[in-house]
């Protein structure tokens, strides 16, 4: 069986927790707590599984990986249906595009250890981080909201059916509510939120439903 190291608000494992839903795939799930006691992911034991000391991280049987989008490859080679990248080969390339835009230049500039450089290291203090977040996610969101305009009349970022991209946004828009964006100025990944929010695999890895949730820290969403 398949088994995810996963921390329940992270968005990267978040989005791997969507996937592996969408595709009906079974896996044990192996929670790393990224905050207490300085992180899980740092202590020796997970580095010797992930160097990188981040999660998700996937295990088949011996072979582990990591990287969510490197997971999303190795899922859709391993369980080709229900496809989760669209046939055509300039609306996948846009698929990727979308969730590089996602995994490479939003989710870096959010993560914990940027925020806890900022804090520790260059001092800055909350009110200048959270103008950081709200900044850099901002900027990240407002061009894929542009890049959806093409597919306006698809319930899905990029049609019908969900792709990867969903699996990316849903987290991002998790994220971005908390902290403390107005999710108004993006009505149209809004409106797929909507939509995805109404599906199993997209209910089922929310970070509310899973067994590490800390209630009390629920982000309004
Ligand atoms: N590019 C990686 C990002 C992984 C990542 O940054 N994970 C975060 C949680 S979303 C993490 O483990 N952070 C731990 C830390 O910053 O110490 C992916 O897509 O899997």
């Amino acid at each position: 069986m398949l088994r995810l190291y996963s921390y329940w608000r992270s968005t990267s494992s978040y989005r791997t927790r969507i996937a592996l839903n969408l595709k009906l795939l079974d896996y044990e799930l192996r929670t790393v707590h990224l905050v207490r006691d300085g992180g899980e992911q740092n202590d020796e034991t997970y580095r010797r599984l992930n160097p990188q000391g981040l999660v998700p991280l996937l295990v088949d049987g011996e072979f582990r990986l990591a990287q969510s989008l490197a997971i999303f490859q190795y899922l859709e080679a391993l369980v080709p249906q229900p496809a989760l990248v669209p046939e055509d080969a300039q609306h996948a390339a846009r698929m990727w595009s979308f969730c590089q835009t996602i995994a490479s230049d939003i989710q870096p500039l959010q993560n914990l250890r940027v925020l806890h450089y900022l804090k520790d290291q260059l001092g800055v203090d909350d009110a200048a981080r959270t103008r950081w977040l709200q900044h850099w996610i901002g900027a990240g969101l407002d061009p894929l909201e542009a890049m959806l305009q093409q597919y306006a009349e698809s319930p899905y970022c990029f049609g019908d059916t969900p792709t990867y991209a969903d699996c990316c946004l849903l987290p991002q828009l998790y994220a971005a509510l908390r902290f403390g964006c107005a999710l108004e100025r993006w009505p149209r990944l809004a409106a797929v939120q909507s939509r995805c929010n109404e599906h199993p695999a997209f209910v089922a890895a929310h970070p509310s439903q899973q067994p590490d949730a800390e209630p009390d820290k629920k982000p309004a969403s």
